[in-house]
């Protein structure tokens, strides 16, 4: 019986020792044991919260759940086998296609017999003295080991607004992040949903089909592109197949991951007749493609304002009546610089006869009763059930609630009080041998993630080697590289309109108490990865290896 499997069937506290312990067994966690165990010969440990592996698409089972990135590039490519083995049935995955393929990869690598499931991380410490991080689960589990790498996702912390009278209400809330494995009935019932960021965008025309009534509470209005979701067409598959070289390459150059960029045309110097086609092309073809039909939208503010005014003029024409249409018509930030989702009849849902949009910014919720909403001007709204598609503690939320704590004692809360610093999003000073997957100060949320993450994993994963190659018992980010590359990461937004949107998850600002700081690294993938080169070319310069 292996060391694992012994654990696996346990009642008594008993510590395990292993060479690396992995925290997550999402995108990041599955690729990162197989990269360790089969390209490095490591003792490599998973530790998992949920019953299975999926990470965030696990949990993320609400009605209309998809993925905003194409399905033949939200996947890994770091396999041939598993690229020609699995067929992608839509343009976007859906979240159960995506948990299905998930599954599918870990079980065709094997990769389930080195996951612990239903095992919460509660605290993670470095033992100075071993020269080892002790991780321990809320079930008991105790695992020693020289490396830890934390692959928790990014929007994996649901925010729950805690609204007075929450505990009260007698009928079913959800969080969309949390969402019931068992699937929910709307029917015959009114339904509150709360937020319009991507998700609520994509939940509300689903649950308005089923529900009798869906009121959907708003605080701020979105600008959404159509997706143009379809089922891919075999012709589609089979040319695929044939050019996987030519997508690889494509996303490898890419900024933000996808296989597209933004052409070397300014929307500011386009004639008003040329740019008008242009974007009414880009917006029948949909998606995120949308956005890179310019190469200044996010760098000129009047470039901006002319994208952001097509949007509106399309809401104008999208939804039926004038007043609703003009509460869902964003004005306070510029398009893109709140994550920008991407729907399938969300502007036409306000439409239907069962749909009411209510604006809770100028009339905030008061209170929650046993039987629905209350709002400051003591209007009543009755509900059943309550939907909270109010998002995540993004990108920082799940690193912290880990317990992490470094040399001398230093608790990564306390290092981190005014918010992430990292180098490279990878390391942090004063935490020796961890590493963080997609963490702040990573491209992370602004690509398509599978390529951030195979980035991350694998430089991860070369670093080790390059440790072990040595013979070295620790590698750490220097204080100053962290210092340097976390003033990089706000200089670089501040070159961006991305700083304009003062209310964004991007900045935490969603979180009461959360230091604004703009967390993703914005300068793109592809920079990012020949800075990550460059420093390992450079013997990891910027970290202390000992
Ligand atoms: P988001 O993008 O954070 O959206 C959350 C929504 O919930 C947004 O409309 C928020 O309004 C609203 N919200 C948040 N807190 C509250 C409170 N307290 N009261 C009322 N409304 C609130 O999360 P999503 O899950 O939609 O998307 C996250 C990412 O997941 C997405 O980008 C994809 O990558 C997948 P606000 O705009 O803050 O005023």
């Amino acid at each position: 019986m292996s060391n694992l499997e012994k654990q696996k069937t346990k009642s008594s506290k008993e510590t395990v020792n292993y060479d690396v312990v992995v925290i997550g067994a999402g995108f990041s966690g599955l690729y990162q044991l197989y990269f360790l165990r089969e390209k490095l010969g490591l003792n490599v440990l998973v530790l998992e919260a949920a019953e299975g592996v999926g990470g965030t698409w696990y949990w993320n089972r609400y009605p209309g759940a998809r993925c905003d990135s194409e399905s033949h590039t939200y996947c890994y490519y770091f396999s041939d086998e598993i690229l020609n083995e699995w067929t992608w049935s839509e343009r976007y995955p859906s979240q159960p296609e995506i948990l299905e393929y998930l599954n599918y990869c870990a079980e065709r690598l094997d990769l389930k017999r080195d996951i612990c499931f239903n095992q919460r991380v509660s605290s993670a410490h470095w033992v100075e003295s071993l020269g080892k991080w002790r991780v321990q689960t809320k079930t008991g589990l105790e695992v020693l080991s020289k490396y830890m790498i934390t692959a928790v996702g990014c929007l994996s912390t649901a925010n729950l607004p805690q609204i007075n009278g929450l505990g009260t209400f007698s009928g079913k809330i959800y969080h969309t992040g949390q969402w019931p494995q068992k699937s929910v009935n709307f029917e015959k019932k009114s339904v509150i949903l709360v937020g319009t960021g991507s998700t609520g965008i994509q939940a509300a025309p689903v649950i308005a089909k089923a529900a009798k009534k869906l009121t959907v509470l708003q605080r701020t209005a979105n600008f959404s592109v159509p997706a143009r979701n379809a089922p891919l067409s075999d012709d589609f598959k089979k040319r695929f197949r044939n050019e996987i070289e030519f997508w690889r390459k494509e996303m490898l150059k890419s900024r933000h991951g996808h296989p597209w960029t933004a052409p070397p045309r300014k929307l500011v110097e386009t004639d008003e007749d040329e740019r008008a086609s242009i974007l009414n092309m880009a917006w029948r073809v949909g998606g995120l493609r949308f956005r890179e039909s310019f190469e200044d939208i996010l760098l000129d503010a009047h470039s901006n304002e002319i994208m952001s005014e097509f949007i509106r003029k399309k809401i104008s024409e999208l939804v039926r009546d004038p007043e609703t249409a003009e509460l869902l018509t964003p004005r306070d930030h510029p398009f893109g610089t709140k994550r920008p989702p991407i729907d399938t009849n969300y502007f036409e849902t306000y439409n239907r006869e069962n749909v009411e949009l209510v604006d809770i910014r100028s009339n905030p919720i008061r209170k929650i009763l046993s039987n629905g909403v209350e709002l400051d001007d003591n209007r009543f709204i009755g509900a059943n059930v309550i939907v909270f598609a109010t998002g995540f503690d993004a990108m920082s939320g799940s690193i912290l609630k880990l317990g992490i704590q470094g040399r001398e004692k230093t608790k990564l809360a306390d290092v981190w009080k005014e918010g992430p610093k990292t180098f490279l999003g990878l390391g942090v000073h004063g935490f020796p041998n961890m590493f963080v997957i997609t963490g702040p100060g990573s491209p992370s949320v602004l690509t398509n993630m599978p390529r951030a993450i195979e980035q991350n994993v694998e430089w991860v994963g070369d670093c080790i080697k390059y440790i072990e190659d040595r013979g070295a018992n620790t590698i750490e980010a220097d204080k100053a590289s962290c210092e340097r590359w976390t003033k990089h990461v706000t200089a670089v937004a501040a070159e961006t309109l991305l700083l304009n949107a003062n209310h964004s998850w991007y900045l935490g600002a969603n979180i009461p108490g959360k230091p604004r700081v703009f967390m993703p690294y914005s300068a793109g993938l592809n920079k990012y990865r020949a800075k990550c080169d460059n420093v390992a070319a450079n013997a990891y310069n910027g970290f202390l290896i000992n």
